[in-house]
């Protein structure tokens, strides 16, 4: 039992979930390792969203809500940490909600779309074919999905995918606190944000924009500035924490 007054209560909580999630298969057990990463650079940049995040969240709502053919893509740490985010963002933005798994089994790909579809989301469960030029199981997408899309919203992502979707001439969107990372690099758009933050952030905006207010986010897009303003926020706690 971990007491509501604990001063990393959500933390733990978060923990817990992840950990459960990993017994019964929805979450890899990899996936607890990269929710540790994720955790230490989450409090490197003071568990918040920053300015430069929470533009990065508006430039990712004008690319999916502008889109003609936009996917979500969610792995086994995203449904398990944000089920009711993605049915939230999906409402919003009109995506394709579609499981992509880098530890792919059947069962796996089945526990999580019927966690998704629980959660309120609208699951794109067609045949799924070799069809990404990865040799890992990443490479497994729906024809009609991920594959025909022009803007890929990915999530906790593991680099070589990003890369390919961007050199099919995909618009790639990252949400990734880590931003050394090659998906933080290799993607059009990076959101130096924790998962459950950044969903509802691009949902807000999703809401918000205005068309020409779209218009202007996309032609602004730079990600070397957003990576480098997120790298500047990371140096400057650190400057902090020995005053
Ligand atoms: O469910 P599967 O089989 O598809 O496997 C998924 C994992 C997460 C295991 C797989 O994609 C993986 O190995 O990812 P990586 O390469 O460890 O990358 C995950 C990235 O997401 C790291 O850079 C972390 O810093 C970051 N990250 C972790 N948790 C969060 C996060 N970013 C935002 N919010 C989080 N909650």
């Amino acid at each position: 039992m971990i007491p509501e007054d604990h001063p990393r209560y959500h933390s733990l909580v978060t923990r817990e979930k992840l950990a459960r999630c990993a017994r019964t298969g929805i979450v890899s057990w990899e996936g607890l390792t990269a929710h540790g990463r994720g955790e230490a650079f989450d409090y490197l940049i003071g568990e918040r969203t920053t300015e430069s995040a929470r533009l990065a969240e508006r430039i990712a709502a004008a690319m999916l809500i502008s889109a003609s053919h936009p996917v979500i893509s969610v792995n086994g740490n995203t449904a398990a940490l944000a089920g009711p985010e993605i049915a939230a963002l999906q409402k919003a933005s009109g995506a394709m909600v579609e499981v992509n798994l880098f530890h792919r089994t059947e069962e796996r790909v089945k526990q999580i779309e019927d966690l998704l579809r629980e959660t309120g989301s609208d699951v794109f469960s067609g045949e799924a074919e070799r069809l990404l030029p990865l040799s890992h199981d990443r490479a497994w997408c729906r024809r009609e999905g991920m594959y025909s899309a022009d803007v890929v919203l990915v999530p906790l992502e593991d680099g070589d995918r990003c890369e390919v979707l961007a050199a099919m001439g995909k618009t790639v969107i990252a949400i990734d606190l880590n931003p050394l990372s090659r998906t933080a690099r290799s993607a059009t758009l990076t959101i130096v944000d924790e998962l459950t933050r950044a969903l509802p952030g691009i949902t807000r905006a999703c809401e918000e924009l205005s068309e020409p207010e779209c218009h202007h986010l996309i032609k602004s897009v730079d990600n070397h500035y957003l990576l480098s303003e997120a790298i500047r926020e990371i140096t400057l706690r650190l400057g902090h924490a020995m005053d």
